[in-house]
């Protein structure tokens, strides 16, 4: 059975975790958002498909939420007593190493795909990884400063780490996504995949900014009857990250039903968690398939059952 799953960082990571073990190898495409890159003392930083490959990888600091495990801050830190302003996005010792490596090839010319599979490589990730898009997509968050009133528009990472999220939220956009073009293999691996995925992520910020490449909507749209997506708002609010403060800017209700309302066109099946039983019928009257399970994945045998509940609803 191939799989193509579009996924974000760590509610994707987890979830993938649990597919793998019933889909495993390169029959699973991961699609991953690009558009939390950044650029931090010239190194080029891809959140979303670090965080894929460190937990596919086994070696994502489930505690911190980013980065490795086992990895000092000694440089940051370093650079922190040096200009306390300029180090604000932490890089440990060990994901340092990644971001060296991948600026290094992309400064040597090669693809932002061709890097990812190296890395994924490295760390044994036996799906098939791919980035949204080679080119550059930039998650642009436009809202007005906690304290002085003043508008800003800010890269996402300055928004939710610079910032810790502080700032009134009034609009997002993608900023290069109707020039991106999907990255080789993104369009035919939704074309051709038995079942598509749309991973437990921000609907926002990881699974929106895929989706404005232009040619993919319109892929998952055209495979509606074989795509399930899996809910990471839990209980109206996100299990992780920053989603709640998004959603309402971009006209999303902050519950599972909003979220698989939001999705309506592109998918036929939404699991979403115990908690929100009740809100099964209102989703099934968007004509969604809807089950709910204990979507909150402690661990991978829980993921493993997230996962085969999400294709239960379709196979
Ligand atoms: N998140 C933080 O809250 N603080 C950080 O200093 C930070 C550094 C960082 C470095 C590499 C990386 O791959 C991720 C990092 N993150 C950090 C997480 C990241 O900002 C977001 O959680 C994701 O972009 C959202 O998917």
């Amino acid at each position: 059975m191939k799989v193509a799953a579009l996924a974000g960082g760590i509610g994707a990571g987890k979830f993938l975790r649990g597919l793998t073990r019933i889909v495993p190898g390169p029959d699973l495409t991961v699609i991953v958002n690009v558009a939390d890159d950044v650029v931090v003392h010239g190194l080029h930083v891809s959140p979303d498909p670090d965080s894929v490959t460190y937990w596919l990888g086994d070696v994502f600091d489930r505690g911190r939420g980013w980065g490795r495990r086992n990895e000092s801050f000694r440089a940051t830190q370093e650079l922190r007593t040096i200009d306390p302003d300029a180090a604000w996005f932490g890089l440990g010792d060990l994901d340092l190493a990644t971001h060296l490596f991948r600026t290094g090839r992309l400064a040597a010319g090669a693809s932002l795909s061709e890097v990812t599979a190296s890395i994924a490589r490295r760390f044994g990730v036996g799906a098939r990884l791919l980035p949204a898009t080679d080119d550059r997509v930039e998650t642009r968050i436009e809202c007005v400063a906690q304290l002085t009133g003043e508008p800003l528009d800010l890269h996402f990472q300055e928004y939710w780490v610079r910032r810790a999220a502080r700032d009134r939220v009034k609009g997002v956009r993608y900023d290069g996504a109707v020039e991106a073009v999907p990255a080789p293999g993104v369009l035919a691996s939704i074309a051709e995949a038995d079942l598509i995925v749309v991973c437990p992520s921000n609907p926002v910020v990881s699974i929106g900014p895929i989706l404005a490449i232009p040619g993919v909507r319109d892929a998952v749209a055209a495979r509606r009857r074989a795509a399930v997506g899996i809910s990471g708002i839990v209980g109206g609010g996100p299990v992780s990250g920053m989603a709640d403060k998004l959603m309402p800017a971009v006209g999303i209700e902050v519950t599972a039903a909003g979220v698989a309302e939001h999705y309506r066109e592109l998918l036929s099946a939404w699991l979403l968690d115990d908690v929100d039983r009740g809100l099964i019928p209102r989703v099934e009257s968007s004509g969604i398939r809807c089950a709910a399970t204990d979507t909150i994945m402690v661990d991978d045998d829980r993921a493993e059952a997230v996962a085969r509940a999400a294709l239960a609803l379709l196979t």
